[in-house]
């Protein structure tokens, strides 16, 4: 079993040896595949749809499907740290939530234990607690609120970070991101929007803080208009330095949405009123 290595007791190097980004194929991954370069010896890149061949020494290639549990077993097998991005990013059907998020939470918990990973960045969503409304104002201890199969699978994969932590001390911090696009896309976006400079410190943050536990933090970008209090993860350090004014004009120029819309009334938007794909 390899030996788990913890960063932030290092003195000089605040690299990991090989650090696993699962959904390195997506939008985000693309994104990370570079800002994490700094962060890791080895980044080793891993996804169900085709990647890029490794672009040097720095980087490892190994396809998975997340369903597969011999397989994660494998893709985590000499890893000091693991980024997990990968799964359904949206609203679908429970059976292929289960299937990539479900299942694939659960495998990569399994193999960080049975490899002796310490360290595990998890991609939540803001779905997890979807159902409140935009006029509530929340912290990482208000009561889930899944608004629908794919927030359930992110309320399930914090659970399995929490149960992982006490049973066995794997630390996480639960990111539940926004919305992470290059710029906000919708009005709703102008309160949940994530840079991707602010992710990539976020993460920074995530896995060189000590002592994390299991950490939840909402992942935003210095937004005037917030919905989320990150005071229960101060610890973590974090401070956005982007903020979606400057697209204030432009998504402002778009029509406006009407007061019933979902998008105007839900933290989680229009993926309250999806499903249930009968
Ligand atoms: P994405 O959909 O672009 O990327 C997800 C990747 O996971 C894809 O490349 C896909 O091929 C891969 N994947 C799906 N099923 C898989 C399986 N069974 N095995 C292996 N890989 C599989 O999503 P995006 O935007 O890059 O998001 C990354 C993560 O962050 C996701 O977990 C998403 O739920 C989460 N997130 C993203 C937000 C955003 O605003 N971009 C907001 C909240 C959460
Ligand atoms: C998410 O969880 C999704 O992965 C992303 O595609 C966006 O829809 C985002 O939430 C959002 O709520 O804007």
């Amino acid at each position: 079993m390899p030996t788990s290595v913890d960063p932030s007791k290092s003195s000089g190097d605040r690299r990991f040896p090989r650090l696993l980004l699962t959904g390195a194929a997506g939008g985000l991954g693309k994104v990370l595949r570079d800002s994490l370069r700094p962060f890791a010896h080895v980044l080793r890149l891993s996804d169900l749809a085709a990647l890029s061949p490794a672009q040097g020494a720095h980087e490892e290639v190994v396809p998975c499907d997340l369903a597969d549990k011999a397989a994660v077993d494998a893709l985590v097998a000499g890893c000091d740290a693991i980024v997990h991005l990968g799964g359904v990013s949206i609203e679908r059907p429970f059976e292929e939530v289960l299937e990539a998020n479900i299942k694939g939470v659960f495998h990569i918990y399994e193999a960080a234990r049975r490899h002796g990973v310490k360290r595990v960045i998890f991609a939540s969503s803001n779905h997890v607690i979807g159902f409140y409304k935009q006029s509530e104002h929340i912290d990482a201890h208000a009561q889930k609120r899944p608004d629908g199969y794919y927030g359930l699978s992110k309320s399930f994969g914090e659970d399995v970070a929490q149960f992982y932590f006490d049973r066995w001390g794997i630390e996480t911090v639960s990111i539940r991101i926004g919305s992470s696009f290059p710029e906000p896309l919708n009005r709703r976006m102008m309160s949940t929007w994530l840079s991707f400079r602010d992710l990539t410190t976020l993460i920074e943050k995530s896995l060189f803080t000590p002592g994390v536990k299991h950490t939840v933090v909402y992942g935003m970008s210095a937004n005037r208009d917030v919905w989320w209090d990150n005071s229960a993860a101060a610890h973590l350090g974090f401070v956005a330095r982007d903020s979606s004014e400057p697209f204030r004009a432009k998504v402002e120029a778009q029509p406006p949405v009407a007061t019933s819309d979902p998008n105007a009334i839900y933290q989680g938007g229009a993926f309250t009123a999806q499903g249930p794909f009968e």
